[in-house]
């Protein structure tokens, strides 16, 4: 049984819930992060420092934090698929490389430039030509993976991996919040194969209505 503390609408903890459903594995989850508190708490920094969250514990093992050393800790605990996360160095590194790139060229260029200014800013203090700027440098990146799209089903390749958990978490809130979007046919097209799994509809598709604010 893994215990997993942070909130349902922090995008790391959704993306770190989607694999466990994908997984299969047993978990308890505790609200932390945001207004649940908790992070800032000694008992908890003794488990993260950061006060951030996500963070799990596997039964007796060391906690663990940063949402990418987790899902990999996971795959190769209790993934059985072999295409998930590969044993294999050359097949692995591949997974590697685009998880990695969408944490740094994806996820970071999403959440706080854009998702943060439109969602959690009120309307009178948005800096809209900041925020455009931010959307043409996130799909700029974007583009990287429609051009990856267009002749792989999934980001990695032709089977669903790590990657497209670390990459596709994003594109939720992406397709949701009131912006302008490039028209990018394969990212779309992926996006509606990516909404079709359960574990993503249960743990990524979910309200963020906490976060918004309108003062
Ligand atoms: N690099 C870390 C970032 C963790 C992080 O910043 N988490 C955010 C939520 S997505 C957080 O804890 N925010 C403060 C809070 O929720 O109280 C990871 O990937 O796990």
């Amino acid at each position: 049984m893994i215990t997993v503390w942070g909130r349902r609408s922090s995008s790391n903890v959704q993306a770190l819930m989607w694999c466990i459903e994908e997984l299969g594995i047993d978990y308890k989850r505790i609200d932390a992060g945001f207004h649940y508190g908790v992070v800032e708490t000694e008992q908890y920094k003794a488990i993260n420092p950061n006060a951030t969250v996500p963070t799990i514990q596997d039964g007796e093992n060391p906690p663990l934090w940063e949402t990418g050393a987790i899902l990999r800790y996971l795959a190769g605990h209790y993934a059985k698929d072999e295409f998930f996360w590969p044993i294999d160095p050359k097949n692995r590194a591949i997974i590697d490389q685009w998880a990695e790139w969408s944490k740094l060229n994806v996820a970071l260029k999403f959440t706080s430039p854009i998702f943060w200014q439109v969602i959690r800013t009120p309307t009178d203090r948005q800096d809209l030509a900041k925020i455009k700027q931010a959307i043409f440098e996130f799909e700029s990146a974007l583009a990287i993976a429609e051009q990856q799209l267009q002749t792989h089903s999934y980001l990695a390749g032709q089977h669903f991996s790590l990657a497209d958990i670390q990459f596709a978490h994003v594109l939720f809130r992406y397709y949701d919040i009131p912006i302008e979007r490039a028209p990018l046919a394969a990212v779309a097209e992926y996006y509606q194969r990516i909404s079709s799994r359960k574990p993503f509809l249960q743990h990524v598709a979910v309200s963020y209505s906490e976060l918004v604010n309108t003062k």
